[in-house]
């Protein structure tokens, strides 16, 4: 068995500020760890509005606080995000994510992160982002 806290990770490199300004990620269970999935806390901040398209990953978010919406490209449809929606991008969809105030978020990739990936300049993560031990 694996044992880590939030409260520890936040402290160690395990926690990716992303260059755009928009989150934070803890990233408290990757690759390595070869559980075929990796699991993330993310704050999204206030104001954030910004598109993502994960080309080579399955994300399931979890709002855990905080309010927003999030829109899919391909219909325009926006569904709002409060606390306890769950959205599934199942079909590698498309989609912005704006944050009404500051969001946290539970998050699980499959395939696992390597640990440092950011968003290419389409909104994806590449596959053979380096570890957090590289
Ligand atoms: C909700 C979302 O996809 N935010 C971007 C960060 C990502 N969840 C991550 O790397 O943990």
């Amino acid at each position: 068995m694996i044992i880590r806290t939030l409260q520890q990770a936040e402290q160690t490199n395990r926690k990716i500020v992303s260059p755009d300004g928009n989150w934070d990620s803890t990233r408290l269970l990757l690759k390595e760890d070869q559980m075929g999935f990796s699991f993330h806390i993310t704050t999204i901040y206030k104001g954030a509005d910004f598109q993502m398209h994960y080309q080579n990953h399955l994300e399931s978010v979890y709002c855990i606080s905080g309010e927003g919406e999030v829109e899919t490209l391909d219909d325009g449809k926006k569904r709002s995000i409060t606390p306890g929606t769950i959205y599934i991008l199942d079909q590698h969809d498309k989609h912005v994510l704006r944050a009404f105030s500051e969001m946290k978020m539970a998050c699980v990739f499959n395939p696992p992160l390597n640990g440092k990936e950011v968003h290419n300049p389409e909104g994806a993560y590449e596959l053979q982002a380096d570890s957090i031990n590289s």
